[in-house]
């Protein structure tokens, strides 16, 4: 071996093992434990070092706080009876819901099942243990799961394309729960742009808390979750918004493939209540039952 790369080598074992005797593997098994008590399913460690393009800076923990470690990612699962009712029987079977308010009913149903019940949760786990890591002396920033005001975009009253300056769905959220639970090693992403995990599939919801503190970072989980052969999300898209024309994006040396996917369709016609229940998440074949 040449005595340059031989240096290299060295250099990049040293620093392997640097990263390896920095990290807390006490405070991590403690913060997974804590997570796990407050009520999350999964939880995940993903390292600040692994957000690197094509991930965007200004979304990385470390453009939240300054000189964040980790991200810690966690992951409470949607209800399997919540998304599979058949909540247009229902209401056609009953005659004791009057029909204007039939939407609403099936709406705070499914918000129940699987929205506000699960964002709340997170929003809850996220701030104990922001506090609880603070209080270890480590700065930290819980990321809350979603916007909290979609009622304004749907009115029209926030323009998540800025009037055209963004082209229809490249807007992003100041940290993408979704890349950062791959990144953490919760699961693969999917050509529906949800995160596929082992556990639930993509039936489940995400939030993340990002610190100071140095955790031990899990692997990024090398199975693909979601085959070439299948389609079956864009098929189902009631809406059309998921196409079956695929992109690739490469991370890592890895290469995974999205349907173009037209977010402000989805927004309008798939989101507006009652909505379509998430489809995407619904017909996926991965983890059905759980
Ligand atoms: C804005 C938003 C929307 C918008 C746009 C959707 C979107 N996918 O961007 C609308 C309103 C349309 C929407 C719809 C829905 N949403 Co939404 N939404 C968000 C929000 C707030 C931000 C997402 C964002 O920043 N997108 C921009 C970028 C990240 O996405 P993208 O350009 O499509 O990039 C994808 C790929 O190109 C690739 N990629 C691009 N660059 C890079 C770089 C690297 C390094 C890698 C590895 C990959 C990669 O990864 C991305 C895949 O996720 C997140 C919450 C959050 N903070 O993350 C929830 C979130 C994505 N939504 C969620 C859900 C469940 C839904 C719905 C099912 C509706 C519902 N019932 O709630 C649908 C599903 C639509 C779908 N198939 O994605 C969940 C997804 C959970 C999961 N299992 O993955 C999230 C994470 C909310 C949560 N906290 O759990 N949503
Ligand atoms: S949430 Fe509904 S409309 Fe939007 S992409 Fe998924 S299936 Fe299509
Ligand atoms: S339905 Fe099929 S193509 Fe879509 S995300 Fe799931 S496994 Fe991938």
């Amino acid at each position: 071996m040449p005595h340059e790369v031989r240096i290299y080598v060295a250099e990049r074992i040293a620093k392997k093992d640097v990263a390896l005797m920095n990290v807390d593997r006490n405070l991590t098994e403690e913060v997974k434990a804590y997570a796990e008590q407050l009520g999350a399913d999964l939880v995940g460690i993903a390292s600040s070092d692994r957000f690197t393009p094509p991930y965007p800076e200004g979304h990385r923990p470390q453009d939240i706080i300054p000189n964040a470690k980790s991200a810690v990612v966690f992951i409470i699962r949607n209800l399997c009876a919540g998304l599979t009712c058949n909540w247009e029987k229902m209401m056609k079977d009953t005659r004791m819901i009057p029909k204007p308010a039939q939407k609403m009913a099936r709406n705070s149903l499914y918000q129940a099942s699987g929205y506000v019940t699960l964002i709340q949760e997170l929003m809850h786990i996220g701030h104990r243990l922001a506090i609880y890591l603070t209080d270890k002396g480590y700065d930290s920033f819980n990321i809350p799961p979603s916007y909290d005001d979609w009622k304004a975009i749907w009115h029209g009253q926030v323009d998540l394309t800025c009037g055209g300056i963004y082209p229809a769905g490249e807007a992003w959220h100041p940290f993408p729960h979704a890349i950062a639970g791959f990144l953490a090693g919760l699961g693969d992403l999917g050509k529906s742009h949800l995160l596929l995990t082992p556990q639930f599939g993509p039936r489940h919801r995400i939030a993340s808390v990002v610190t100071v503190a140095p955790l031990e970072p899990d692997p990024v989980i090398e199975k693909r979750l979601c085959p070439d052969s299948c389609i079956i999300c864009i098929e189902k898209c009631p809406t059309n918004a998921l196409r079956n024309e695929l992109y690739e994006v490469s991370y890592n040396g890895r290469t995974m493939k999205f349907a173009r996917y037209d977010k402000s369709r989805c927004l309008k016609l798939g989101m507006e209540n009652p909505g379509c229940g998430g489809q995407c998440g619904i017909v996926c074949p991965v983890k059905k039952k759980y």
